[in-house]
């Protein structure tokens, strides 16, 4: 199978943190791609690449970037818990725009879900990709909603999609949690690889996560990719021994910090879902 796509590939969120990452690397393996972002790119532009200032709201702005694509990466929106209103426009209508876009281009879709979309399971639980959604704010909500809009597309136009639900993809973990939920970003740049090369991929969800063994995360769609992460946070347990927080709240649940975000419930943690 060859390395390089056939068709150009769309980056959105491409000024981000991970975006930057995919831009470098894909870019130094020879793809072609169309950058994309609500705000400069911040360093000089790979050879091989154009960039486009581009906001998700724009759905035409969005057909056009996506004209002759054969793979959208789509990495950019909200990244973090912000009130409702402000997620609502890039997440949800800018989730909206790359869906009909793919739809049009009979492109394939990876989106940059996260593991705010099941952040309120515990942390002593397992789980597969089967699990609940079980949101932990507005952020961890439009990711639920856009794995559930993915599946729409998938079922009524036949549109693939990959949800890769990001653990803690940083340079390296800074905390106890992070021995879990950390994902290198080389192991995310091979999952971008295999995401988009792999010859059918259906609709599906990846845990996004090195091989750490104190992982929350199990079963998933990862042999449909032949993907496996090659890094694992374990060799930082005895440097992060310790660092947790202070909240119980954020140390019950898998999504850290997020779920005690504007927490208010008085009467401790509810019974489980039925
Ligand atoms: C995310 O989805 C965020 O984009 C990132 O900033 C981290 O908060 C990460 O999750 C995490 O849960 O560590």
């Amino acid at each position: 199978m060859p390395d390089i796509p056939n068709k150009p590939v769309l980056l959105t969120g491409a000024s981000g943190a991970l975006g930057g990452v995919l831009a470098r690397d894909l870019s130094a393996a020879g793809w072609t791609l169309r950058l994309t972002d609500i705000v400069p790119f911040p360093d000089p532009v790979p050879a091989g690449a154009s960039f486009t200032r581009a906001d998700l709201n724009d759905g035409v702005a969005i057909l056009r970037l996506a004209e002759g694509c054969g793979t959208i990466l789509h990495f950019g929106g909200v990244s973090c818990e912000r009130p409702f209103e402000e997620v609502l426009g890039a997440n949800i209508r800018g989730l909206y725009h790359i869906y009909e876009a793919a739809r049009r281009e009979g492109a394939r879709v990876v989106f940059a879900s996260s593991n705010h979309s099941i952040g309120f399971h515990e942390r002593a639980d397992k789980l597969d990709a089967d699990c609940a959604f079980l949101p932990d704010g507005y952020y961890g909500l439009s990711k639920a909603y856009g794995e559930l809009m993915g599946r729409m597309y998938w079922y009524k136009h036949g549109v693939e999609s990959i949800f890769i639900r990001i653990g803690s993809c940083f340079p390296a973990p800074v905390n106890v949690r992070m021995l879990s939920t950390w994902l290198s970003y080389d192991d995310l740049t091979r999952l971008c690889v295999r995401a988009t090369l792999a010859a059918r991929v259906g609709c599906g969800v990846i845990w996004g996560a090195s091989a750490n063994q104190r992982s929350f995360w199990g079963e998933d769609a990862r042999a449909a990719l032949g993907w496996a992460p090659e890094d694992s946070a374990d060799s930082f347990a005895g440097q992060l021994a310790g660092a947790v927080s202070s909240d119980p709240v954020a140390e019950r649940y898998q999504g850290g910090d997020y779920p005690a975000m504007e927490y208010s419930r008085k009467d401790g943690p509810p019974e489980k879902l039925l």
